[in-house]
């Protein structure tokens, strides 16, 4: 394989997603000269797209033999960690590095291993990181002093990709102190994602997890390990959870109302089904459907507006960036602009198939793994667009939202998997890397 292209953050202005309801520009038909600067990052991206098939394959053991969307034991066919880092990686990250172009500084501020989750606590000075083998960990913004959080749930399953995953702060944290988990546990069935709330006590120099209760279970389990999704959301006016339910890469039951798989669930805050619910009158796991034909989505935010977005990871090829609508279906596996992994095609999204088309997507994959709306005003261009982290395609990518439709930007390598990103109470932005060494890293705007 060719080397990663070596420089951080550089920006690549070019757009590689449509707006809707223009068809989506498949690179392979550009002729070379139509790729500016893009055109390192784009071979790689290529380049590891197929790595991803072959990883697919060699790993399609692990998998359900019934199962044909079959990865690797990371959701987008890539090894994680150190194989996928260039061997500059690390040196390219040091503290403050400012590279002429970039509008941010980047600093690193930790190492974890394989870390999953990044949660700013309301009030406080306090990120909450999440890893996949189970730390949690309360890491202070003032002090960079980090407490390892006791009371973690004792039976989180770490398989391909399963572990402990997000975390969210309840809506009333400051009274409450109540956070939000989701992680992969074992049962009847195999495995499945669960969601649980806990107080998060601090005394002295230690902090525990207290009264953790579980609210949710992802119903059915499955085998394998692959597809939980499992991320959270609450909404502004903090009335209901929501919750990525992944396909567990068994495609059909995406399209089935009674499996709570290749879902998007609305909740209370308790875990029960919300309230109107547009399923609600067909009982059981389907009154906590909200939206349906979704395969693997990382990453859930709302807008300003109050309008909700998700990031899904598609096939091979095939990324969105959707905007979720009771009711609606988005069309896995019937419909994606992306390919089976074996390389049949699946027909595109169209205007007049019935499904729910993306807002944008991406062929070939950037493997989107979270999603954040920024909000802040320290990146005074940025406020109201979306932020995607990219796994494979070790990028953050910058999306411009407007009522129902989406474009990508701005796309930086950042020469790493991207795992997570948030936006800290004072408008930088902050992402974690992927695999074991993973870095901490906070944006600030460049002078
Ligand atoms: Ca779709
Ligand atoms: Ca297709």
């Amino acid at each position: 394989m060719s080397p990663l292209p070596q420089s951080f953050g550089r920006p690549v202005s070019t757009r590689l997603s449509s707006t809707r309801p223009l068809p989506a520009l498949p690179l392979s038909i550009l002729p070379l000269s139509a790729l500016p600067v893009t055109a390192l990052g784009l071979s790689a991206t290529l380049l590891l797209a197929s790595c991803a098939d072959e990883g697919g394959d060699a790993n399609a053991e692990d998998e359900p033999a019934a199962a044909r969307d079959t990865t690797s034991e990371t959701e987008d066919g890539e090894a994680s960690g150190e194989d996928t880092q260039g061997q500059d990686a690390q040196d390219q990250g040091s503290p403050g590095q400012d590279n002429p172009g970039t509008p941010f500084v980047v600093e690193e501020l930790g190492s974890y291993d394989s870390p999953w989750a990044l949660e700013f606590l309301p009030g406080t000075d306090q990120l909450l990181i999440t890893t996949q083998p189970g730390e949690l960990v309360l890491h202070s913004t003032d002090t960079g002093e980090e407490i390892a959080v006791s009371g973690v749930p004792d039976d989180i399953v770490v398989a391909g990709q399963g572990g402990l995953g997000d975390v969210v702060a309840a809506p009333d944290f400051e009274q409450s102190q109540r956070v939000y988990l989701s992680w992969v546990s074992s049962g009847e069935g195999g495995t499945g994602a669960v969601v649980g709330h806990a107080q998060l006590v601090e005394s002295g120099d230690a902090a525990e997890l207290q009264d953790l209760q579980v609210i949710w279970q992802q119903d059915p389990r499955a085998e394998g390990s692959g597809h939980f999704s499992h991320r959270l959301a609450f909404s502004p006016d903090g009335e209901h959870l929501f919750i990525t339910s992944g396909d567990r890469q068994l495609l059909d039951p995406a399209q089935d109302l009674s499996s709570g798989l290749g879902k998007i669930m609305r909740l209370t805050p308790e875990g029960d089904p919300a309230s109107g619910n547009p399923f609600a009158d067909q009982g059981g796991v389907t009154e906590e459907i909200w939206t349906y034909g979704h395969r693997n989505a990382l990453g859930i935010a709302f807008d300003a507006e109050g309008r909700l977005w998700s990031s899904e990871m598609g096939p091979a090829g095939g990324d969105e960036l959707n905007l979720i609508e009771e009711g609606q279906n988005y069309g896995w596996p019937e419909v994606s602009n992306g390919s089976h992994y074996d390389g049949e095609e699946i027909p595109d999204h169209t205007d007049d198939d019935g499904f729910t088309a993306p807002a944008a997507s991406w062929n070939p994959a950037i493997s989107p793994g979270s999603l954040m709306i920024y909000q802040g005003e320290l990146f005074e261009e940025w406020t109201g667009d979306a932020f995607l982290g990219a796994l494979s395609g070790e990028a953050l990518v910058r999306v411009g939202l407007d009522e129902t439709s989406a474009a990508e930007d701005e796309l930086w390598e950042m020469d790493a998997r991207i795992r997570d990103l948030a936006e800290a109470p004072d408008g930088s932005i902050w992402l974690i890397q992927d695999g074991a060494g993973a870095q901490l890293l906070r944006l600030t705007p460049a002078q």
